[in-house]
């Protein structure tokens, strides 16, 4: 029979509300403003990074996935019970890709674990993934994965972390998260990590400034966001997107504009915020590794690269660490 299930605590959920919000005043009131790119996804937020994912500019995903098809085999072949894990989930497209790999070598058990804290992109997924894998169990769960303290307990299991997530974290937070993940990864755990790479600044530069200005929409609904989550009355025209390559940190870096002087109030907010014209918003940070920083990670955190495979053109890496 079919089991899945979506454990969805309300009580929960109410806490980590209460957590963001703290969260994104803080940003908003340090001296240099800043938003979490966690924020980028609300519902709408996920529908543009979906859309972000089919542009012709924006290769990260494309790369990924051809990973994926042609390495899955070598990936997740060799087991006949497979417990995958995914970290921050979000749509299931590249977790439909590892199950095809997985169906294609007849194993007899998979559990599937999307954690995410979207619910609303779980639910869609799982909706998915039932139409196209019938005999798939779903048990997801809505939480901060940079605050995961357990891990479901079957074994052995395989945490997919995908997308260069990694990427967003500034290297000590991506230092203590991977640490955090290997803490409580078990002996013949596997995490299947993508990660994007150093490359030509034009190509990275256009990856965040796509035609079609699709991620100049998504980086403006970060406000939109903020705007539900503490009932502020900010206005997206009034900023705009800056998206450039930081060499000296090796990151792309976007930000928000302010094209006027502009306040804002809250009811969660003791004092009204105020944004001079020029100033930045800054929203998200996306690093771009090398084998050499990738190693030192790893190293640093007790992991160890087993495999590490590359897309054709070597602008995207997908690491097997143990
Ligand atoms: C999903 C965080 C890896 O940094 O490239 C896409 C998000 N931001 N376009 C990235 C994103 C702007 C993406 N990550």
């Amino acid at each position: 029979s079919v089991l899945s299930k979506l454990h969805v605590r309300s009580k929960e959920n109410k806490h980590i509300v209460n957590e963001l919000r703290k969260e994104l005043i803080k940003g908003l009131s340090a001296p240099s403003k800043y938003i979490s790119s966690k924020f980028f996804y609300d519902k709408f937020g996920s529908q543009l990074f979906e859309w972000i994912t089919k542009l012709p500019e924006y290769y990260p995903t494309q790369s990924e996935k051809s990973i994926i098809e042609n390495h899955g085999n070598e990936l997740f072949g060799q087991l006949s019970h497979v417990h995958l894990i995914e970290l921050g989930s979000g749509d299931c497209t590249k977790i439909s890709l590892v199950l095809k790999s997985i169906q294609s070598n007849h194993i007899s058990t998979v559990n599937y674990c999307p954690i995410d804290f979207s619910i609303s992109s779980i639910e869609k997924s799982k909706a998915i993934l039932k139409h196209s894998f019938p005999q798939l169990k779903v048990n997801g769960v809505v939480t901060d994965f940079t605050k995961l303290q357990t891990l479901p307990n079957e074994r052995p299991r395989i945490i997919c972390f995908f997308g260069s997530t990694i990427g967003n974290f500034e290297p000590a937070e991506a230092e203590a998260l991977l640490k955090n993940i290997q803490s409580i990864m078990n002996p013949g755990d596997q995490l299947i990590m993508g990660i994007d790479l150093v490359k030509d600044i034009s190509i990275l530069e256009k990856a965040y400034n796509d035609s079609q200005r699709i991620t100049e929409a998504f980086n403006k609904n970060i406000l939109r966001h903020c705007n539900t989550l503490l009932n502020t009355n900010i206005y997206p025209p009034h900023f705009k997107h800056h998206a450039f390559f930081n060499s000296d940190k090796s990151r792309i870096e976007m930000h928000l504009l302010a094209k006027e002087d502009i306040i804002i109030e809250s009811p969660y907010l003791n004092q009204a915020i105020e944004i001079e014209k020029g100033e930045s918003i800054h929203t998200e940070n996306s690093h771009k590794y090398s084998f050499e920083a990738i190693s030192e990670l790893a190293y640093k955190c007790n992991l160890t690269i087993k495999r590490l495979f590359y897309d054709d053109r070597k602008w995207f890496s997908l690491i097997q660490l143990t």
